[in-house]
């Protein structure tokens, strides 16, 4: 539980959705209007490619290297793992985080592979939990005719449909769901109002928690 004497906490705020939903336009978006308002924010995203661990996952999803599925699903968990303790002690010193994807990507990607859905959720277990998931919800053809998908391993239509059902099955009550096929201005103004009121529902002492709860 939050000390009643500490500086109000930040927000933490974690957007999902299929390659392509718009989450790094709409990260960079929220980005901006929150620094614009004078809140306290940094932008974070999984995987970070900058550690040892993420310059592994980059090869891993270049196809510049290949590895068991169940492997790099730790290495992915691991990824957040080294981050764990500087993203609370952020939270903790007022800071609101925005992370562009989340322990649901690891787990949606890695179970649609065909990996046991629990299997997937255990290495999450004791991560802090998101005060709110913003989920930019798109079908994967939609999201194909954005420029059509890259070369990067998880860009093809099936395989994005599989992790569609496996997000949907991960959705609990901190989920907002924003259709990501509405004018980006329109995403834009719904993600707004939700983070401005999660900052302020933070502010006024709501308990940081840990998945899966
Ligand atoms: N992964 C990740 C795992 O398997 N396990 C894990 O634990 C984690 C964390 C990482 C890959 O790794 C997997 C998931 C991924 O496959 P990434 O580096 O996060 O990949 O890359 P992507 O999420 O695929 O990033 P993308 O850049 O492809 O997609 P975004 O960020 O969702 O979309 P964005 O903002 O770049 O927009 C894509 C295009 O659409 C346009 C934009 O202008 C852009 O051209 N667009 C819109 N067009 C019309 N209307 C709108 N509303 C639009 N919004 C955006
Ligand atoms: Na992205």
């Amino acid at each position: 539980a939050l000390n009643p004497n500490s500086q109000p906490r930040g927000a933490l705020v974690v957007l999902e959705g299929l390659d392509r939903s718009g989450k790094s336009s709409q990260c960079s978006e929220l980005l901006s209007h929150l620094q614009s308002i004078g809140c306290p924010v940094e932008l974070w995203r999984f995987p970070d490619r900058n550690t040892a661990v993420g310059q592994m996952i980059s090869a891993y999803l270049s196809n510049e290297s290949n590895l068991d599925d169940h492997t790099i699903h730790l290495l992915f968990s691991a990824n957040r793992w080294e981050k764990r303790s500087l993203m609370e002690d952020k939270l903790k010193a007022g800071t609101t985080l925005i992370i562009d994807r989340y322990s649901y990507s690891g787990v949606a990607f890695s179970s649609a592979k065909g990996l046991d859905f629990d299997w997937c959720k255990a290495p999450e277990m004791g991560l802090l939990a998101p005060d709110m998931v913003l989920y930019l919800d798109i079908s994967p053809e939609k999201a194909a005719e954005r420029g059509g998908y890259g070369d990067e391993r998880y860009e093809r239509v099936d395989f994005q449909g599989k992790v569609r059902e496996k997000y949907q099955a991960l959705h609990d009550a901190s989920w907002k769901i924003v259709d990501a096929c509405l004018p980006m201005e329109e995403v834009q103004k719904k993600l707004r109002e939700y983070v401005v009121e999660c900052v302020a529902t933070c502010q006024n002492g709501r308990a940081l928690s840990h998945l899966w709860s």
